[in-house]
């Protein structure tokens, strides 16, 4: 069921318990989100928990509270499951077998499946934490430093530092009041640009695998499975094929193992949420995702056709 924001904050703040999650292969916007709510429900003095079914990144290591998130290994009771930028139930991994409670969403993914129980979903919005801000805005509440934090980071990662088309003049809006809360946009970009020296050396090995088709409107690079078995974040790399002048759909296909291959699209006008979708992927109209049960070169050939398809009809 589809509901507005002031009833999604009726939902959250009428449970006496809350489970907060997100999706697996969490990033700044999930973890900035959950973190804030987290601190938001402190604050009133709700009980809350933090549950994902992943590592955390190191480069989050600057959030607060990251300690405070557990791996789901037990049944939990709680009044309500609040599921925080995941557009399936399926990304939100064990967390669903192990918390039975009514399930409320907010997301800003236009391929959410509706899921939950309560949806409240705002395709338009940059952030799930554009959304979680707008929440303590309706609700009064000016957040402290540190949520601040969590929620400028949520918003700033997901609009790529305010340079996507995602960016609305809210968007910014919503960041300059963060500052005035105390957010140190150097700090946070600081913490979220360096890397290990060995990151930059995994982007090299990355970037030899560029390769530019379909008369130079696709872009993109492989990660081969023994490069991803180092553990390395390689997301930001699909930033270098989509920067490519005349480069219309950037993909980046991570060699999972063998026989499965998972794809990153990037686009500047095809609705690349619609390919992903239809192999049962999802994500925004410019940025998406999905997995294909075969080996890498099947993978290709069958996204290089949907590509392809998707570039016809926008001619
Ligand atoms: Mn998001």
């Amino acid at each position: 069921m589809n509901i507005s924001l002031s009833q999604a904050s009726q939902y959250m703040f009428a449970a006496e318990s809350v489970v907060i999650t997100g999706h697996v292969h969490p990033d700044g916007d999930c973890l900035g989100s959950m973190l804030a709510l987290f601190r938001l429900f402190q604050q009133k003095r709700v009980k809350a928990r933090l549950l994902l079914d992943d590592e955390i990144p190191s480069l989050y290591a600057f959030l607060p509270d990251l300690h405070e998130i557990e791996r789901p290994i037990e049944p939990i009771e709680a009044d309500l499951l609040i599921v925080l930028d995941a557009s399936d139930i399926e990304r939100i991994g064990k967390v669903r077998e192990y918390v039975s409670a009514p399930v409320l969403n907010l997301d800003h993914h236009i391929s959410n499946t509706g899921f939950a129980d309560y949806l409240f979903l705002d395709p338009l919005a940059a952030a799930t934490g554009s959304i979680l801000y707008s929440l303590f805005r309706q609700e009064g509440i000016k957040p402290d430093e540190l949520t601040a934090t969590c929620l400028y980071t949520a918003i700033a990662t997901d609009c790529g530092f305010f340079r996507y088309a995602n960016t609305t003049s809210d968007t910014l809006r919503y960041a300059a009041e963060l500052l005035d809360c105390g957010v140190q946009p150097a700090l946070v970009a600081e913490a979220l640009e360096t890397k290990p020296a060995s990151n930059i050396f995994t982007l090299i090995h990355v970037l030899e695998t560029l390769e530019i088709v379909l008369e130079g409107k696709v872009a993109c690079v492989t990660v081969a499975s023994d490069v991803l078995e180092i553990g390395e974040s390689t997301d930001d790399f699909i930033n270098y094929p989509r920067s490519i002048e005349g480069v219309e759909v950037a993909i980046m296909f991570k060699q999972t193992d063998a026989s499965f291959t998972r794809i990153s699209l990037r686009s500047r006008n095809v609705d690349v949420s619609a390919i992903a979708l239809s192999f049962g992927g999802g994500g925004h109209k410019r940025a998406a995702g999905c997995s294909i049960a075969s080996p890498l070169d099947e993978a290709k050939r069958q996204i290089f056709v949907a590509v392809a398809s998707a570039l016809e009809e926008v001619k």
